[in-house]
């Protein structure tokens, strides 16, 4: 059997302040296929300190081809280093690109030399018709999704339409350790899986919105599949609690609703959490439908608000209003589910008064509704390919022109220039504070190092932040100290 080599690069600043890993589920989706007819092998940089010598063993076994995941920011970073190693051992070996930012970047991704194949979209169907024709010889551009270099030209394919997620068959799990993945949330063991995938939303800053991709038609696995999922998951591995990476589970509310009915008559022992819930879907639903949220043990929803200013909400395309958070978030403290809600700050156009509205309205949420958490307020990271990047290339924004510049390209290190000086220092000060604010300790497996500095920084950071008190901020520079050390 033909070997395939699938690589997830570590995904950098984050690995510290977690104490577990996530199920890789892009790069495990992508082999679900391949994993039917090739000797699929597996290697998570974050868990292999000597990656370099696996890679090299599996390099002898002269693999069809060797792939990598990336999401924009630091782990496009690892990607190049691996791919870099690879040329170095296997100057013959095909490299391929896959994941969310060769999706958004797939000509960029290409040219670079470090890249000889870039899949678009979604992994599983094109993927496989790669690998085959890798296998047997035949021209890529009978297979539809990618993008490559043929006689130093650049050729795409086109396109692919993706397909029912019902048709897949179930994540190739023999390929990890599954403990490797399973943290204890609510002091359960816990499993990240998918229910659906895309949002047909049109929030200006999200990736979904990205024109080139088909990531705006939501498509889901069926009721029945999702609960199989959720039963395999448990009777194999001893999970108690799914936590779906879905970034939209409620678009179909009764396919939801099927699923929540079939947890809690077939699975009563499982309990689960999501990722993707809109305010005004919490909005819209009737009390007898949160009810059934509830006895179908979800312990947790995260809900993305953004921002407490209506006219950032306006200039994202949120679709959503100030008067519906507090009515939803009123309506859900009569139920024992604990909402996440999250926010972002950074945008173009925000302004002190828009940030001090954010604040407000974390510390609001929290005092109408003692169960109700609040994320880290992200700062704005600004990928192409969405309607606000445009807005923030004219205000100065420099596009990076390699990959490199793409990996550096995250939060901790993007200078927010489309914002005046004054207001980028605010926007660093409420990330750093917002961080010790999150109800983490519940939710997140965090690392023991930042859950005891979060216990006791905790007040300071209540007090500057309610107070937007930013004055002599030493401690982003001295934590970031720490956090290189400890790296
Ligand atoms: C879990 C998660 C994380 C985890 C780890 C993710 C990982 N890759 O290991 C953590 C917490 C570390 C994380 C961090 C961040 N994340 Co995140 N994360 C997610 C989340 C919720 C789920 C990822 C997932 O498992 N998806 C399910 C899989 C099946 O989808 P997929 O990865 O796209 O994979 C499919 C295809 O892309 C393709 N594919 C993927 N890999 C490969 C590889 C090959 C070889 C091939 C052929 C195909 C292929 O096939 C797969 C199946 O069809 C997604 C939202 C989502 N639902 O996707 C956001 C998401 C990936 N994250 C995102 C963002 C913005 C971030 C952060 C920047 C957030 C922040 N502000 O800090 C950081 C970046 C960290 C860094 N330094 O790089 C964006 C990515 C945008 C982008 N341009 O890349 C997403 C899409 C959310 C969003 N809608 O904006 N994240
Ligand atoms: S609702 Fe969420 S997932 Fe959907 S487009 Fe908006 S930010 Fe993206």
């Amino acid at each position: 059997m033909a070997e395939v080599l699938l690589i997830k690069p570590s995904t950098g600043w984050y690995d510290s302040i977690k104490s577990h890993l996530d199920l890789p589920l892009g790069i495990l989706s992508a082999a679900t296929l391949i994993d039917q007819e090739y000797d699929v092998k597996f290697i998570d940089q974050q868990l292999e300190q000597n990656w370099k010598e696996k890679v090299k063993k599996e390099l002898d076994q002269n693999p069809i081809l060797v792939a990598v995941s990336a999401m924009t920011g630091g782990q496009i970073l690892k990607a190049l280093e691996t791919a870099e190693f690879i040329r170095q051992e296997s100057k013959d070996t095909k490299i391929v690109w896959g994941g969310p930012h060769p999706t958004i970047m797939p000509l960029q991704t290409i040219k670079d030399q470090r890249a000889d194949i870039v899949v678009q979209g979604e992994g599983e169907e094109t993927f496989y018709d790669l690998a085959k024709a890798l296998e047997k010889d035949k021209p890529l551009k009978e297979v539809t999704g990618i993008w490559y270099k043929e006689n130093g030209n650049v050729r795409f394919t086109g396109q692919r339409h993706y397909g029912d997620p019902d048709k897949f068959p179930m994540l190739p799990f023999h390929l990890v350790n599954i403990k490797d993945y399973m943290p204890s949330y609510f002091g359960l063991k816990t499993i990240n899986l998918e229910s659906s995938r895309g949002c047909p939303f049109r929030c200006t800053f999200c990736k979904n919105t990205v024109k080139e991709t088909d990531y705006r038609r939501w498509r889901a696995w069926s009721p029945k599949t999702t609960i199989d999922y959720m039963r395999y998951v448990r009777d194999e591995f001893g999970v108690e609690l799914v936590h779906f990476q879905d970034e939209n589970f409620f678009v179909n509310l009764k396919r939801a609703k099927d699923i929540m009915e079939g947890i809690k008559t077939e699975l009563n022992d499982m309990h689960w959490i999501v990722n993707g819930i809109r305010i005004d879907t919490i909005d819209l639903v009737n009390e007898d439908y949160l009810k059934l949220l509830v006895e179908s043990n979800c312990l947790q929803i995260k809900i993305g608000v953004e921002s407490g200013s209506q006219k950032i909400l306006d200039l994202i395309k949120k679709d959503i209003n100030i008067d519906q958070v507090y009515r939803a978030n009123r309506k859900l403290a009569k139920f024992d589910t604990s909402p996440l809600y999250n926010f972002m700050c950074g945008f173009p156009y925000e302004t002190k008064e828009d940030l001090q509205a954010t604040i407000n309205m974390m510390f609001k949420l929290k005092k109408d509704n003692p169960k109700a958490q609040t994320s880290a307020v992200n700062m704005y990271t600004p990928y192409p390919g969405t309607e606000l990047y445009d807005d923030v290339l004219k205000m100065g924004f420099k596009e990076p022109k390699t990959l490199e510049g793409w990996g550096n390209h995250s939060f901790e290190s993007v200078e927010p220039m489309w914002l005046p000086k004054e207001h980028q220092k605010l926007v660093k000060s409420t990330f750093f504070l917002s961080l010790f604010l999150t109800g983490y300790e519940s939710s997140y497996a965090s690392s023991p190092i930042f859950l005891a500095a979060k216990k006791m920084y905790e007040p300071i950071a209540k007090f500057r932040m309610k107070n937007m008190f930013f004055k002599a901020m030493i401690e982003p520079k001295l934590s970031e100290m720490v956090l290189k050390n400890y790296q």
